[in-house]
């Protein structure tokens, strides 16, 4: 029985010693020290010895038993270590090596413009105003004087949302200026960007969404001249301060009188050429007297308050500002195309 413990424990300590990993270490513990362990099956047959020799076995049997338990303890510290090793060494990080270089974007060369003129108007004392896209058919057309023959209300011109005509997406922002009258205190000056819908087709100058910049003042004894005045410096701000510009009769419902106002075209000096299409002149925006009737539909007394309002269409300017050719191209939101600005 000696010599058994012995070859045992020799056996035992050579397995603990060449487990390559902890799961063979756990085998090798069940092998030699589980239920039905080599070890423990010897341990059981103690039994069977004389009293004089079971204790000198016993003892024999206990320390060979703590010397597998220690090797077996030994073993795992190690390969644990081993594994720690083995992972720092995997996972090791080169803090030193170049990062990848991150693309930082820019802003649309629509929203620069429209950042420009908002920088303006700012300045000279407007506010701007946020509207909802969907809009109520009467804030958008009826309290704007834009009557239900109109052919702006026409099912095929607008982008109705439900059979009634009730609700639709905006034209135009000016449904938020009349907003702005029936809850704002008087006097008013607000500026309204944003993107309008109108059932266009796709065309170099045609989309069927595109973003306006309204404007309205309202005041006691506002006359054409602040209309004038204020559009002149507006837009000398944006082409610089020698634009050459021209106020023409024109008609919008929601305004009378009504204008539209031209600048001199800067390629040919109001000769003529591609640029303006052999005109001299482009039209930048369209502007007007607020019509009484819409003062009124608002409840602002036209006896007491008079107010100009004035819109232009964002992309239009853009394309002016960084000579684009195509309004597509605005929209199309190609890198090569954004990277240039
Ligand atoms: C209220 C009263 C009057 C807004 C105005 C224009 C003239 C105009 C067009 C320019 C090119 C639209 O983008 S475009 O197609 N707009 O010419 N807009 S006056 O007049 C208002 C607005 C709100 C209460």
């Amino acid at each position: 029985m000696k010599e058994q413990l012995a070859t045992i424990r020799a056996q035992a300590l050579e397995a603990v010693a060449s487990a390559e990993d902890s799961a063979q270490l756990d085998s090798v513990r069940v092998q030699y020290l589980g239920k039905k362990g080599e070890l423990t099956a010897l341990l059981k047959q103690m039994g069977k010895l004389s009293p004089q020799e079971r204790p000198v076995m016993g003892q024999l049997a206990n320390a060979a038993r703590a010397d597998l338990e220690e090797a077996l303890e030994q073993r795992s510290r190690e390969l644990d270590a081993q594994a720690l090793e083995k992972r720092l060494k995997d996972e090791a990080l080169d803090v030193t090596i170049p990062g990848k270089p991150v693309r930082i974007g820019h802003k649309h060369p629509m929203y620069m413009v429209l950042d420009e003129i908002k920088d303006i108007f700012l300045n000279m004392g407007f506010e701007v105003l946020d509207g909802p896209e969907v809009e109520l058919s009467d804030y958008n057309f009826t309290k704007l004087n834009t009557p239900d023959d109109h052919p702006a209300r026409e099912w095929s011109d607008t982008f109705y949302l439900d059979e009634d005509s009730r609700t639709l997406l905006r034209t135009q922002t000016s449904p938020m200026q009349i907003r702005a009258m029936e809850t704002l205190s008087l006097p008013i000056r607000v500026i309204v960007p944003g993107r309008v819908y109108r059932k266009d087709e796709v065309d170099a100058t045609h989309s069927p969404m595109f973003h306006q910049i309204e404007g309205l003042v309202v005041d006691k004894g506002i006359t054409m001249a602040d209309l004038k005045g204020t559009l002149n410096a507006v837009i000398k701000k944006i082409y610089g301060p020698n634009t050459v510009t021209r106020f023409r009769p024109h008609h919008f419902p929601f305004t009378e009188p009504s204008c539209e106002m031209d600048i001199q075209c800067h390629k040919c000096g109001g000769v003529g050429c591609p640029t303006c299409k052999g005109e001299g002149w482009i039209e930048v925006l369209g502007a007007g007297m607020v019509h009484p009737k819409v003062l009124r539909n608002c409840n602002v007394d036209p006896d007491v308050y008079s107010g100009f309002a004035f819109g232009m269409g964002l992309e239009r300017l853009a394309l002016g500002r960084f000579k684009i050719s195509d309004l597509r191209l605005i929209f199309e939101n190609d890198i090569r195309f954004l990277e240039q600005f």
